[in-house]
């Protein structure tokens, strides 16, 4: 009988994809739940047939250049792959997949939480009340900006940005704009009454911007004081994406200059770190990378891991080869 791959785990998985994946292969996972090292990395590489890292995961050229790499594929836990290099991985050819597709609706609902969180002050509010700080009702109250009717403008109109128009047109009456490289189908604009332009209009043009594009090279620091500079003074910002998309520091000067108004973030530049900056705003809404963290969408996420898995080892076409 053939022995079983060697597959690991950089962190634990929900229970239900690892006892699957326990069954099938021989499984390796990093009971600590903690980052690994690169050197524990780097040395899982030359152990195993195939790994499955996660954001947490930095796979490198330099750690892609050992001698003797035994992985043959990197099956992503995550549709985001900037903490893998890709070029040195196919220069090995090792095969790298993620997990597109099942994580959109949940990550959407975190940027339109976001969006309404930083929008309606209720982050703030929470603080009020649990602080035993709030003085009771008055017609002038923490007021805030209404979000319905308003204009979002997404930075990246693939699967999440696309999902969550659907979600701010349909559920909250906003007209979009829209930055992607091609343009959706007339029929999906006319649904979601949505308008392609390029950056500069979108952010001069919205009330709330959201950022739904990869991070690649390009996208890196796109968000820097002169976009910035773009905004209007009423508008709020919302990261679901990548940290280093935005220009953290400059944000920072931004919302204590008041040349936006407002931001929502679940991913930062250095993660879990986040700068004590943006901790003294109180007009910033903190969130711990949280875009696709639901149960089900965790458990989908492993699946699709597990299903580009088998595809590969039974010499399939893989199903999100990136
Ligand atoms: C994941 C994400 O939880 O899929 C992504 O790219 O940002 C998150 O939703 C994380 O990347 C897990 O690796």
């Amino acid at each position: 009988m053939n022995e079983k791959p060697v597959v690991l785990l950089t962190r634990r998985w929900p229970e239900k994809v690892e006892s699957q994946m326990a069954e099938l292969f021989e499984l390796r996972v990093n009971a600590s739940d903690l980052p690994m090292s690169d050197a524990q990395l780097a040395q899982a590489l030359l152990e195993v047939d195939i790994v499955c890292p996660t954001v947490t995961d930095k796979i490198d050229g330099q750690m892609l250049s050992a001698a003797n790499i035994r992985t043959r594929l990197l099956a992503n836990f995550g549709v985001g792959f900037n903490h893998i290099d890709i070029a040195a991985a196919s220069r090995l050819g090792i095969r790298v997949t993620n997990t597109p597709g099942v994580l959109t609706d949940a990550t959407a609902e975190i940027a339109m939480t976001l969006l309404l969180t930083s929008a309606r002050r209720t982050g703030e509010g929470e603080r009020l009340v649990r602080s035993g700080g709030w003085d009771g009702w008055r017609p002038t109250h923490m007021l805030s900006t209404q979000v319905t009717g308003k204009t979002l403008g997404i930075i990246g109109m693939g699967r999440i940005g696309t999902a969550l128009a659907r979600q701010a047109h349909h559920g909250f009456g906003m007209p979009i704009l829209y930055t992607s490289r091609n343009a959706r189908p007339q029929s999906e604009e006319i649904e979601l009454g949505a308008w392609r332009c390029d950056i500069d209009e979108l952010l001069q043009r919205s009330d709330f911007v959201s950022i739904n594009c990869p991070a690649t090279p390009e996208t890196q620091n796109l968000i820097d004081s002169d976009k910035l500079n773009l905004m209007q003074p009423h508008a709020h910002l919302i990261n679901t994406a990548r940290g280093d998309i935005v220009n953290e520091a400059d944000l920072v000067a931004a919302l204590g200059n008041g040349v936006i108004a407002g931001a929502g973030l679940d991913v930062f530049v250095d993660e879990p770190n986040v700068s004590q900056a943006l901790m003294d705003l109180q007009q910033v809404v903190l969130l711990p990378h949280m875009g696709s963290g639901t149960l089900e969408t965790r458990e989908a996420m492993g699946m699709c891991a597990l299903a580009n898995i088998r595809a590969f080892l039974s010499e399939q076409p893989l199903p999100n080869l990136v």
